[in-house]
């Protein structure tokens, strides 16, 4: 029987410079100073951005801003091989990268980025054209700290994406950890407070003047920001089928956050971590998935 499962061709095959992704990821000097986020990012994505039907790869960096290693974009080309279309696209840029959500927060068509840093966040429109902007400032979001994961989904369905931020601990650099035989190491979550994840409503276009919506903070006024803790990862979909988007497990500690965006309230429940879809529909669209970072 073992012989003969051995047999069989395997399910997945490694492959990546070979088909043009020559991505090597950064995570700048170490252990140097044992700089906690180094040892926690980065993510990647994998969406459409330029609406040709094939999955294109956005693989981050974690090395810094003053780094010379810089997020890469690579555009699946028809037979599946990948060309690197970073510079000049707007998303080659340097940072503590730590995930990437991907959704349509405009509505144009057109998929547009989030990047989740230790430091702040980034939101990149997709212009169309193989180029995007950082409309960060524009869109209405400032958020430092360290921002892990993130999603897109449209909590209150009026048809404009809103944006969830996972945060992780309150960092201080300055800390030295070690481990119990006093060799210095990187510090774990423990020493540091956790911080709480923050909600943006999406208040969309109204006027057509500008093809960027603004973000509202609605942490506090929903619920979420009341919950504090180190969070790494989310998954944002209708985990009981009633049509709400927006019931969603934060990966904090295996105790995950139910929210109801029917009553954009979020009652203080928790679930086992297996929680499990209805359906394969109730897992969230190509447009709305997180990516966690990799640890
Ligand atoms: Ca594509
Ligand atoms: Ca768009
Ligand atoms: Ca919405």
């Amino acid at each position: 029987m073992a012989e003969a499962e051995s047999s069989e061709p395997p399910w997945f095959t490694a492959f990546g410079k070979e088909c043009g992704i020559d991505f090597v990821h950064d995570a700048g000097e170490v252990p140097g100073e044992y700089f906690m986020p180094q040892v926690v990012g980065s993510g990647v994505a994998l969406f459409d951005f330029n609406n040709d039907g094939l999955l294109d790869v956005y693989l981050l960096q974690n090395a810094g801003p003053k780094s010379q290693s810089k997020n890469r974009l690579y555009q699946q080309l028809p037979g599946g091989r990948f060309k690197d279309v970073s510079a000049g696209s707007g998303l080659d840029v340097a940072g503590f990268g730590m995930g990437v959500a991907v959704g349509d927060f405009n509505n144009d068509g057109y998929l547009d980025v989030l990047v989740t840093e230790y430091g702040g966040v980034r939101l990149f429109l997709n212009n169309g054209n193989g180029t995007f902007t950082d409309v960060t400032k524009e869109a209405g979001l400032s958020e430092p700290g360290w921002s892990t994961s993130a999603c897109f989904f449209d909590y209150d369905r009026d048809g404009w994406l809103d944006l969830l931020i996972v945060k992780y601990v309150d960092y201080d650099p300055s800390w030295k950890c070690s481990t119990t035989n006093s060799i210095r190491d990187y510090c774990s979550p423990k020493p540091f407070q956790g911080t709480v994840s923050r909600l943006y409503r999406n208040l969309g276009l109204k006027d057509g003047t500008s093809r960027v919506p603004k973000f509202k903070d609605v942490s506090v006024e929903s619920g979420i920001g009341t919950l504090p803790g180190p969070g790494l990862g989310v998954v944002c979909a209708d985990f009981d089928g009633d049509c709400w988007p927006a019931n969603m497990a934060t990966a904090t500690r295996c105790s995950p956050t139910r929210a109801t965006a029917g009553s954009a309230t979020c009652p203080r429940r928790t679930r086992r971590c297996a929680v499990r879809p209805t359906s394969a529909a109730a897992w969230p669209s190509a447009t709305s998935i997180m990516t966690a970072p990799l640890t």
